[in-house]
């Protein structure tokens, strides 16, 4: 899985005199249900999350507030992404790496996921992750 397939998707955005709105409807702007929301906040300056890749998992993930950095890897290829805007997201597909950092005061970090929690489905060694993604083929690289 290449992180080129990481993608950021712009969503509508209906301006509006008493405060803009930005809707995301499944399957639509999306390529996935959403069974499940989650949300990140109030992390501390220099904090940094993530850092696992999920074998089912799809997410789509928006700044909600502030602004961050996510890293994205297949074991090969490396790809970063600046979110600050709550008008386009990430979406990630199954088998990618992700780090994400640099968040700014105040940030929220909001995940659209296609699947329930499930810890089974976390790659959290990032060897395991490299040999499961890229096998026999591994140059080296990160
Ligand atoms: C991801 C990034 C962007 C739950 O019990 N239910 C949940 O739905 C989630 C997401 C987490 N948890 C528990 C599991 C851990 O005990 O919350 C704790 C912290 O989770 P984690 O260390 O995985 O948090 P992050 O910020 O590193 O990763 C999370 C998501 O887990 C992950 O899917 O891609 O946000």
């Amino acid at each position: 899985m290449n992180p080129s397939l990481c993608k950021l998707i712009d969503l509508p955005k209906i301006l509006d005199h008493r405060g803009n709105l930005t809707f995301v409807e499944a399957t639509k702007h999306i390529p996935f249900e959403i069974k499940r929301i989650y949300y990140l906040y109030d992390v501390p300056g220099g904090a940094s999350r993530g850092g696992h890749a999920h074998r089912n998992l799809q997410q789509f993930v928006i700044a909600a507030n502030g602004s961050f950095d996510v890293i994205t890897k297949d074991g090969t290829n490396k790809k970063k992404f600046f979110l600050n805007r709550s008008y386009y997201g990430l979406y990630i597909p199954t088998m990618i790496w992700r780090e994400m950092d640099n968040f700014s005061s105040g940030s929220v970090c909001l995940v659209l996921a296609s699947e329930f929690y499930d810890e089974e489905d976390y790659i959290r060694d990032y060897r395991e992750f490299k040999k499961l993604a890229v096998g026999n083929k591994d140059d080296g690289q990160d």
